[in-house]
């Protein structure tokens, strides 16, 4: 069932919190709902002024680097995903008995399809894709929006032409939903990511255990194995009925076996795929493979066509990406990595030198979410012949890091990239898959990848 249209906003005086995408996106929504929209945003910058100009001649009164909340009654709040709940501005929220709900809220509210909700630490972007593009395969009408970078609210009014919306959703996100129920809810993984916002793992896995609250009986949850078991072990029992899956876990309900993809669930038992066809690769890949296959199969879509689909899908851009290989030596931009999940993923997918010699020079480092880096240090003695260590996090992971493998300190991804190189022999990969986010010296993780593209495509020019 979609999200009923349960709000009546007309004349309704309403508060947005945050002017990022997805603050102006539901700024934008509710304007056109009727309601009475002011929206504020702690920071002022010439950037901010000219993206909000468009709000204030739809009625909406915008305020920049707001210290405090607004005068006035309001008979909702909507905040965006990036705004922490322990900002005093809840609280004041709260104690004015204010209604508060996050822009997701408000988008499933205001939509009119289906929906399948993918969650996670990492691989949610990469199964909301190839989950958009099997759906898109089949002759579905979807769109893929959420964390993707396209906020719910923004898509809501084009829900009445879809079959099925498909969304990435986060934690930061799920902490402010209050209806929000997905027909089929995918959890990709479960490993330690944004503690400095969460503060302890078992609050990071409650936040993503509230995609299921909703579920009923009848609705899915397809659930990646060791994320299901943490989840337990956190009290979260999804409400509908669940599809496991894994790589690593022969007991799955979906599980790997060599290459293959193989199903034990009734009526669906036997090999489905085999993975090395496919062009995604790496055993978090078969996972995310494993998780469109499952979607495909609740949804009942045709086999044969969602198995072209996923053979076909083509990995996206800073995801374990090679960008040239000079000299015998390969680079590969992994700048989406920003936990050590996805950089032990990636050490464990990227080609290993005759007789497994360690042959990786790893650049890591960025902005600090809070993290353990010392859990690593197995693989990275197996794996890493040096790392290059860049931004904010570069003393810790030096620290944590250096009883496994040479560490050195780089002033720049430029420097980190260059020493690398100089340091690298035919059959060795420099890999950066940076562990940590982006935003210490970058503005995301897109302009960290392409930064070390463009570091790589200078060396390639001599
Ligand atoms: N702001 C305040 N006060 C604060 C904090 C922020 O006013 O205390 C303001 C900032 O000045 C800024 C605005 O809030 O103008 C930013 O809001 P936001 O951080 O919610 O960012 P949006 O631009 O609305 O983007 C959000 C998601 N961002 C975050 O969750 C941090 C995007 O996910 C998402 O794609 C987008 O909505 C559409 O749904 C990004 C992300 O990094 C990609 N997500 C995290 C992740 O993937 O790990 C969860």
């Amino acid at each position: 069932m979609a999200g009923l249209n349960m709000g009546n906003y007309e004349g309704k005086r309403v508060l947005v919190i945050g002017l990022g995408v997805s603050g102006r996106a539901a700024a934008d929504l509710l304007a056109r709902r009727g309601a009475r929209v002011v929206a504020i945003d702690s920071a002022d910058s010439a950037e901010l002024r000219a993206a909000v100009a468009s709000l204030g001649s739809q009625g909406v009164s915008t305020r920049l680097g707001a210290s405090g909340l607004p005068e006035g009654h309001f008979d909702l709040a909507v905040t965006s995903p990036g705004i922490p709940s322990s900002l005093p501005w809840f609280d004041a929220l709260c104690a004015a008995g204010i209604p508060v709900i996050g822009e997701l809220e408000l988008g499933y509210r205001e939509s009119l399809c289906l929906s399948v909700a993918i969650t996670g630490t990492d691989g949610k972007t990469t199964t909301t894709r190839l989950v958009e593009h099997m759906l898109k395969h089949c002759h579905k009408r979807t769109i893929a929006a959420g964390n993707v970078g396209v906020p719910i609210c923004s898509v809501a009014d084009q829900t009445k032409e879809l079959d099925i919306l498909t969304l990435e959703v986060s934690s930061f996100q799920l902490e402010t939903t209050e209806f929000f129920r997905p027909s089929v809810a995918v959890v990709t993984n479960l490993a330690p990511d944004h503690l400095d916002r969460h503060r302890t793992m078992e609050a990071y896995i409650q936040a993503k255990g509230r995609i299921f609250r909703n579920q009923q009986l009848f609705d899915w949850a397809i659930i990646q194995s060791d994320a299901l078991t943490k989840l337990r072990a956190a009290g979260v029992e999804a409400p509908s009925k669940v599809i496991s899956y894994s790589a690593t876990d022969p007991r799955a309900d979906i599980y790997m076996d060599r290459s293959l993809l193989i199903s034990r669930l009734g009526g669906w038992e036997g090999p489905l795929l085999d993975f090395d066809k496919c062009r995604l690769a790496g055993p978090h890949n078969a996972e995310n493979c494993m998780a469109a296959l499952a979607v495909g199969r609740v949804l009942r879509l045709p086999l044969e066509q969602t198995l072209e689909a996923v053979r076909s899908f083509a990995p996206l851009p800073h995801r374990c990406e090679p960008v040239a290989q000079i000299g015998g030596i390969i680079y590969v931009n992994d700048s989406k990595s920003t936990t050590m999940h996805s950089l032990l993923a990636a050490l464990r997918s990227v080609s290993a030198a005759p007789g497994g010699r360690p042959n990786v020079w790893l650049i890591a480092g960025g902005k600090d979410k809070g993290l353990e880096y010392h859990d690593a240090g197995p693989l990275i003695s197996q794996r890493v012949r040096g790392a290059y260590l860049i931004g904010e996090t570069r003393e810790r992971l030096r620290s944590a890091w250096s009883l496994f493998t040479p560490c050195a300190l780089s002033g720049s991804l430029l420097e980190a990239v260059r020493e690398a190189a100089r340091r690298a022999e035919p059959g060795d990969v420099v890999l950066l898959s940076p562990a940590c986010s982006s935003f210490d010296q970058f503005q995301d993780y897109q302009h960290r990848g392409d930064t070390f593209r463009q570091a790589v495509a200078q060396l390639a020019a001599g």
